[in-house]
């Protein structure tokens, strides 16, 4: 299985995680998605990274798809719970992780933006969403050393990734001392070696 994508997208970041607890084999090929010469669009006409291609040669994408294709793959290491009520729980807190990241990441962008151009009311409308996100996710988390039951889910890597990319990306914004429970439980997931394996290079 191939894996296209950067070495600093969440969104990769939480399939390469999910691979690697899977114990599933692939090989990366390093796009980033924002080159002029990029090859994604050829993969996904959407243009984003990941993007999965099979042992069949079939193409996967965006990652919540991709999360799904792979639990078929392989059902030792469940990472969406088997229950139907329950793998909706997981999905929908890894929907809210996801769309932290997606906020941030519109912030991020529209902050590379010449001053001039750039929307002060579109950043504050992102950044609620991220104030909000990360609060429901220190509520989600208070006390949990997993988020849902009693074993690492897909919730947990989604989670682990997005608050990973926004320490990585806003290491300033003071959010640790904001969402305590959530900086503790995202530290205790940092030290697994699937997240010390994926951790973004310094840039
Ligand atoms: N919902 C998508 C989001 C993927 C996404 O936004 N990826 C970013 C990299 S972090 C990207 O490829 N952006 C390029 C673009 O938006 O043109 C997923 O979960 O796969």
């Amino acid at each position: 299985m191939q894996l296209i994508g950067s070495l600093t997208s969440p969104f990769v970041r939480k399939i390469r995680i999910q691979l690697l607890e899977k114990g599933l084999p692939f090989s990366l090929l390093e796009e980033i998605p924002w080159n002029a010469d990029t090859s994604v669009p050829k993969f996904n006409p959407l243009g984003k990274v990941p993007v999965l291609i099979d042992e069949h040669g079939e193409i996967w994408f965006d990652s919540p798809v991709i999360a799904e294709y792979i639990e078929t793959l392989e059902t030792r290491h469940r990472l969406v719970p088997i229950k139907s009520i329950d793998a909706v729980r997981v999905r929908q807190l890894e929907a809210l992780a996801d769309g932290v990241c997606e906020a941030a990441i519109a912030i991020f962008l529209e902050k590379k933006r010449p001053q001039e151009w750039r929307s002060p009311d579109w950043i504050a409308r992102q950044e609620q969403k991220v104030e909000r996100g990360l609060a429901a996710l220190e509520k989600a988390t208070v006390g949990k050393h997993w988020v849902y039951e009693d074993h690492l889910t897909l919730a947990d890597i989604a989670i682990g990734c997005v608050v990973g990319w926004y320490d990585f990306r806003f290491e300033s914004s003071g959010w640790r001392q904001k969402h305590p429970h959530l900086a503790d439980y995202v530290d205790r997931l940092f030290k697994r070696d699937s997240f010390i394996q994926t951790q973004p290079p310094e840039s």
